[in-house]
């Protein structure tokens, strides 16, 4: 599929359900969430802050335009950031696996009674193991798969890192499917989860890329999701999760501000370079 570069870039403030979360923390909290609308990296932290009840105020900032506050918290200028601004003076938090289990930790610490968690008990260690193991293969295969397949300007590369983002998505169920054999926590896969919606780690690793395939990548691609009917049915749980829901913006946000993606536009994002370029994502 050839796409037409029709000049739209992303959007620089929420759009939808979003904008009431945003406006819902406008105010001065212990954490300021530096963020992009679009962004799906940015999006995994702010479903973590949702679930998991923590305090925090947004700053929607333009990441391309790296201004200087959000310079002072994120050394190469990417969101998402947080800024903790309960130490004297306050501390800076970058990258979004890392900010992760910060926010895990100060759950864990700090707001127990709200008594919500994304990894399984401390106790089950083998359990935890296996999230993390699902969180690696999201990040080093499933995201970097989901770039090649939008940037991917040739037909036969397109169906060639189609074929890996299906892979990758595949793989991710099988391991979704062992942890459940085998009786441990395993996230929204899980049929105890699907009544009381409790969220795990690689659900909110892997949500903001999965909600882009329905959306960007089937608009820019044609992409269709694996058949299994088990994997449309959790996804549909995932996307319809009220702390999913809530960090959502309209379709026009992410068709807008990923059509620079689809059309491989140069200089678009440090991600989108170092796909091009064969490196490691930042
Ligand atoms: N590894 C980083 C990646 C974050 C990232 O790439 N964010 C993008 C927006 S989706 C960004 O800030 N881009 C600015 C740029 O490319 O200069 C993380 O996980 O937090």
């Amino acid at each position: 599929m050839s796409t037409k570069d029709t000049g739209k870039t992303h959007h620089t403030t929420a759009t939808g359900v979003a904008v009431e979360t945003v406006k819902a923390h406008a105010g001065p909290a212990d954490i300021t969430l530096f963020g992009g609308c679009f962004c799906p990296f940015v999006q995994r932290v702010w479903i973590a802050l949702e679930y998991l009840k923590i305090p925090y105020q947004v700053n929607e900032v333009d990441p391309y335009k790296k201004p200087a506050d959000l310079l002072e918290v994120s050394p190469k200028g990417l969101v998402p950031a947080l800024k903790l601004n309960n130490y004297n003076p306050p501390r800076a938090l970058n990258e979004s696996t890392v900010i992760l289990d910060y926010l895990e930790e100060l759950s864990l610490q700090k707001y127990v009674e709200a008594d919500r968690h994304l990894l399984p008990e401390l106790s089950d260690i083998y359990a935890r193991a296996q999230a993390r193991l699902q969180a690696h293969h999201i990040n080093n295969s499933l995201i970097p798969a989901f770039y090649r397949y939008l940037q991917a300007q040739e037909p036969e590369k397109q169906i060639q890192h189609g074929k890996e983002f299906q892979d990758a998505i595949e793989k991710l169920v099988g391991m979704f499917e062992d942890c459940e054999k085998k009786g441990l926590r395993g996230g929204l896969w899980s049929t105890r989860s699907e009544k009381s919606g409790e969220l795990g780690w690689a659900d909110v690793m892997a949500a903001p890329w999965l909600f882009r395939a329905t959306n960007v990548l089937a608009h820019y691609r044609g992409f269709v999701l694996p058949p299994s009917t088990k994997f449309k049915a959790y996804l549909d749980r995932l996307l319809s999760h009220p702390d999913v829901k809530s960090t959502c913006s309209t379709l026009e946000l992410y068709l807008d501000s990923y059509e620079r993606y689809a059309v491989n536009r140069p200089n678009t994002s440090q991600v989108a370079d170092a796909i091009n370029a064969g490196r490691a994502l930042p």
